[in-house]
Parts: C-alpha cells; structure tokens; sequence
C-alpha cells in the first residue's frame, strides 16, 4: 500500500524550515508468516524521536486518568513495593511513572527523546535517554538488577529494531516477572478505517497473532489480553516467560476471531486500501466544495495522524485555515509536509468564528466536543474524517 511521499510526522515546522523537510515514501506491507502490518521504509530513528519530539502525553486528561489507573492495576496485581524494580520503555513525559514513584518503587524510565525526559526527571522520575534494546537492557540489569514488571505502552510500534527491544526485555525481565505492552490494534485500525494510525513513527501496527508471534520467537508468551478505546483502539498485552502463566480466554477467542475477520489475509489489506482511498476523495471533494461556498474551515488537533490525513489527502491552508491545538511544542507552528497550516493555542478556539472545524483528534473526540460545547451551540459544524466522514 502506498501512500506517497510523507513528511516525519511530529516534525511541525517553523516557518524557516519549510523548504529543509525530510521526505520519504510511505508504504505499508504485510507477511504471511509473521502476520505483522508494517511500514517498508522508515526514516532514521534519530529523525523522529530526537531532542524536539513534539508529542506529550500529558496534555489529556483522559491519557492521565488512563496510566493512573494502570499503575494501581500493575501496583496491587504484582504486589510490587519498595524492593520492585519497574521499569518503562518509551516512558515520554512521566505520564506512568511519575503514580509508580509516588509510591517509592525502584523505577526507570527509558526514553530516545531527551526533552521528554529532561521533563520527567524535573518531576522526579529516575529517566534514562536512550534507544531501548538487547545493549541497553544488559547496562541496566548490571545497574539495577533485574526488573519485576517492565511496562512499554505506545511505543512496541514506534521501534524499527523491535528484535533487539524484545531479546532486552527477555534479558531484563525477572522469571516470574510480566510485561505489559499496549498499542494501537491493527483490528480497530482496520474496522475504523484509520489509515491516519500509519506514519513513519508507527512503523508497525499489532495484533495479538503478530505481537505473540514475536514473543514466542523469544520464549516468552502473551497470557492475557485487554481491548480499550484509548488512540482510536487499543490492545494491552500480558506476557511471561513460556508456561510461567495460564493463558486466558481472552487471548484464545481474540486469536480466533484474528483468524476469523481475516488478519492473517492479505487480502484483507486489499479491501482496507480501497476502502480509504474512496475516503480520501470524499474528504477533499467536501472541504473543496466548502471552500467554494466561502466557508471558514479550522482544524481542532494537530496529532501526529493529523500529517497522514493531510498529506495522503493533499490538504493545506488554502482549504483550512488554522489548526487548534494545547500542546507548547506545537503551538505557534505548521503542519509538516505540503499542509503547511499555522498551529494556534486551542485557547483561541472559542473566540475565533469558523463554520467548519475538522476533528483531527478524532479519539479525543469525547474529552474534546465536551470542553468546546459551544460550538454547535454557535452552529459551528464537527469534520469526523474517520470511520466514515461525518459531519455532526
Ligand atoms: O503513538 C503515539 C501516540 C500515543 O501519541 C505517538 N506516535 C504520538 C502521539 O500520536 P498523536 O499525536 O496522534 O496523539 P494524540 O493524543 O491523538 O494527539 C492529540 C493532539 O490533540 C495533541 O497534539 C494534543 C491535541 N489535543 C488538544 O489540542 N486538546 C488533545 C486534547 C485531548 C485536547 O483537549
């Protein structure tokens, strides 16, 4: 599947670098074997998790109450206290840990990015900045020991040497110990027809047939599995070392119903191609026809999917004329790629009149139709673009 030349998608630019981008060409592929969905070329890690990654997870609430919750969870079901030794990879701004420090257990956070780092040590937080892998794991266990739990939400799918994360882990993890991995489902990506999941930085997205897969390459074995809605759909996996656990319903039906719904099918991305390409052409075709009408379209939102939508659907600040968005590194810049419109603080959004606005964060959708209410109350109009283009 190809989607064209792509920008880095958090590279959002000041207006200096709109002629320095970094261009690559964005395909997606899947093996028959391994059942994995993957990016075939990606850019060079250091080009998108370096010292500017603009992504904080702290900026929902929702994502707060979410890693609040897990901490309790992973807390209370490995009776971890003050001689555990948890560690997180991909541990962004300390969203997770900071509740796993308040409670005095050995920690460590793993992070490519220093700025995100240099945020959670200011909260506290024990952060390494550094690329995850076999290398690194051996560094730590020297250092630390070996780890009770090592959790990695949102980030198996960002690591292109995912191998050498997965041999660390191994290296790493206690016998008896678990781990915890959450990231975007290929099956909600599928059925949302959420092409705007894939960008360089995710250069894989899972399912429970790939992720086992890979694990049991390394002896270890998912156990249990949970589904939630966070990031457009997400699967959390429990993994142990082989026949350490017993291996739940859950995962058994999950691997079942994979089997079923045809993600071990080519064909199956087949269909899922044409199905967004038709999406593509309604979503310009309607903000073309908009525009005619002297419309004013904005956006609310400026994920990292945002640059796949806009640049797979060659929109830009002709047809919209600015993006809000909460996050500082964000704010006061444009949108990668040809999009190029100007990002402004989501502050501004109730006192600037637009008819249209695109929902870019789609999966915020709840948190963020409730904190801007007024809008339809104004007769403004919400641009669902994904899974169907709506307009509520
Ligand atoms: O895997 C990743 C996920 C976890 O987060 C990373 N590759 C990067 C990032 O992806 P994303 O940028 O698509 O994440 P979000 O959370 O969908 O981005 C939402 C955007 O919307 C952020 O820029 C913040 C903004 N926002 C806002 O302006 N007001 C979000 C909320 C909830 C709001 O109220």
């Amino acid at each position: 599947m190809s989607f064209g030349k792509m920008p880095i998608a958090n590279s959002f630019l000041k207006k200096n670098q709109f002629n320095k981008q970094y261009f690559y060409n964005m395909e997606a592929g899947f093996c028959n074997t391994c059942f994995t969905f993957q990016l075939i070329k990606i850019p060079k890690a250091k080009m998108m998790f370096n010292n500017n990654y603009a992504y904080l997870a702290s900026t929902s609430s929702v994502m707060k109450k979410h890693w609040n919750k897990l901490s309790k969870k992973i807390i209370k079901k490995s009776k971890l206290n003050t001689k555990s030794f948890v560690v997180e990879i991909g541990s962004n701004d300390g969203i997770f840990l900071k509740n796993i420090a308040k409670k005095k257990i050995n920690h460590l956070g793993v992070d490519a990015s220093k700025n995100v780092c240099e945020i959670a040590k200011s909260k506290g937080i024990n952060s390494l900045n550094d690329f995850f892998n076999i290398k690194t794991a051996k560094k730590i266990k020297l250092k630390y020991g070996q780890a009770d739990v090592i959790v990695s939400t949102n980030t198996m799918h960002h690591i292109e040497n995912i191998n050498s994360v997965v041999k660390g882990m191994c290296e790493l993890i206690k016998d008896d110990g678990i781990i915890i991995t959450e990231d975007p489902s290929l099956k909600e990506m599928l059925k949302k027809n959420a092409y705007d999941q894939i960008y360089a930085e995710h250069m894989y997205i899972w399912s429970l047939s790939s992720m086992s897969y890979l694990f049991k390459k390394y002896g270890m074995e998912i156990y249990d599995i949970e589904n939630n809605n966070l990031h457009g759909g997400c699967s959390r996996y429990f993994i142990a070392k082989r026949n350490k656990k017993k291996i739940s319903s859950r995962v058994i039906s999950q691997m079942k119903l994979e089997k079923r719904i045809g993600l071990n099918k080519l064909s199956t991305f087949k269909k899922f191609q044409k199905r967004i390409v038709t999406l593509r052409g309604e979503l310009k075709s309607i903000l073309s026809k908009l525009k005619k009408r002297n419309k004013i379209i904005v956006g609310y939102g400026a994920p990292a999917k945002s640059t796949t939508i806009l640049n797979f659907c060659d929109i830009n600040f002709k047809l919209i004329d600015k993006i809000f968005d909460n996050t500082p590194t964000k704010i006061g810049k444009f949108t990668p790629g040809k999009s190029l419109i100007k990002i402004e603080d989501s502050k501004k959004f109730k006192k600037t009149f637009s008819d249209y606005c695109v929902l870019f964060a789609w999966n915020h959708k709840k948190e963020i139709l409730s904190k801007e209410k007024h809008y339809s109350k104004q007769h403004g109009k919400w641009i669902i673009p994904v899974p169907k283009l709506k307009i509520v």
